[in-house]
């Protein structure tokens, strides 16, 4: 996805020079067409070791103003972690499947497909999708159901502000997403440990939240193919299972979407899924979690700590009973 490349003074010529010259030779030699030159950003891949081989199969820059007004001021997780130790079963079970198999996902080109309630549906390139609007890159907690937890500087826009692009209509109350479905693509789609395709559900308050993201990109880069490339939902304040991976279909929708999880183990998790420290899983306690790179665990925190900005769309509910 070629959207905005890191301008040549935000890097030493000899690196362009080098780097993207390489590149485009082997993009050349595969008959790869339209693939971005990438460039170092060494400083944000704190913890990557960088081989020519491996360069080649890094995700291409991307510049993005910080906003900070969104975000926490901590550590990100290193980039190695966060692009090693993931959950996509499309690609596997293990933690360390998607890293090592989702380079078979073809990204480019990729159409999102908007329909349902409202009055300017439509299917739109990924590119023109986002093109309007400024990239942020925000700094947000990600945790997992499992009870691990990273910090990611992701890059994305609102999603309530591409979501507006389309005018839902006044049915539209709630927003279903769909993940590719491919199993050429995705060999995990050959098992079915899940209902394939993946879809999750957001209310359409939630969706419109302002904290509510659509990112293309983390760390200086697009989207590594196993954190979900070309995009993905981030929502902060829920379980990570609520952040689908490489959305392919977004529904504007009159009644409460099904979502994989809630389908598979409806007792386990809920459509809402905020954490929840004091909702504890059937079988295992929401207390605490291990923040990856760290030893001790620490306490998880209601809404993972984005309480004061979203609390307020949950008043009047028992988040008991509405997990
Ligand atoms: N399509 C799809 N989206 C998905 C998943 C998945 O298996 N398939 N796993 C979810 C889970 S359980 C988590 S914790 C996050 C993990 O995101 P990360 O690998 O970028 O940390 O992605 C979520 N989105
Ligand atoms: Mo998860």
């Amino acid at each position: 996805m070629l959207i905005r490349i890191r301008k040549a003074s935000d890097v030493s010529s000899g690196e362009i020079t080098a780097e993207s010259l390489y590149l485009r030779r082997r993009d050349f030699l595969r008959g790869v067409a339209g693939a971005a030159g990438a460039l170092a950003a060494g400083d944000l891949l704190a913890g990557c070791t960088r081989s020519d081989d491996r360069a080649s199969r890094e995700p291409g820059p991307l510049n993005a103003e910080r906003n900070p007004k969104y975000g926490t001021a901590e550590e990100p997780t290193a980039y190695a972690k966060a692009t090693g130790y993931n959950n996509f079963y499309e690609f596997g079970t293990d933690k360390s499947d998607p890293a090592a198999y989702a380079g078979s996902l073809i990204t480019k080109p990729w159409s999102v497909e908007i329909t349902g309630e409202a009055n300017k549906p439509g299917t739109i390139g990924v590119e023109d999708l986002i093109q309007p609007f400024p990239l942020e890159e925000r700094i947000y907690r990600h945790r997992c159901v499992e009870g691990w937890s990273m910090v990611i500087p992701w890059i994305g826009i609102p999603l309530g502000e591409v979501i507006k692009r389309f005018e839902p209509n006044s049915f539209a109350k709630f927003v279903a997403f769909r993940t590719l479905h491919d199993p050429k693509q995705m060999p995990g789609q050959h098992d079915d440990v899940l209902s394939w395709p993946y879809i999750e559900g957001l209310r359409l308050d939630e969706a419109m939240h302002p904290l509510t993201l659509l990112a293309v990109g983390m760390y200086g880069r697009e989207l590594p193919n196993q954190n979900g490339a070309p995009l993905r939902l981030v929502v902060p304040w829920k379980y990570g299972f609520k952040s689908i991976k490489s959305i392919v279909g977004i529904r504007l929708a009159a009644a409460k979407p099904d979502t994989t999880w809630n389908r598979m183990a409806p007792v386990e998790y809920g459509f809402y899924s905020n954490v929840n420290p004091e909702v504890d899983h059937p079988r295992w306690s929401q207390k605490t979690e291990r923040r990856i790179g760290e030893f001790l665990r620490r306490p998880t925190l209601p809404f993972n700590g984005y309480g004061e900005e979203v609390a307020s769309l949950y008043t009047g509910m028992d988040l008991h009973r509405e997990f």
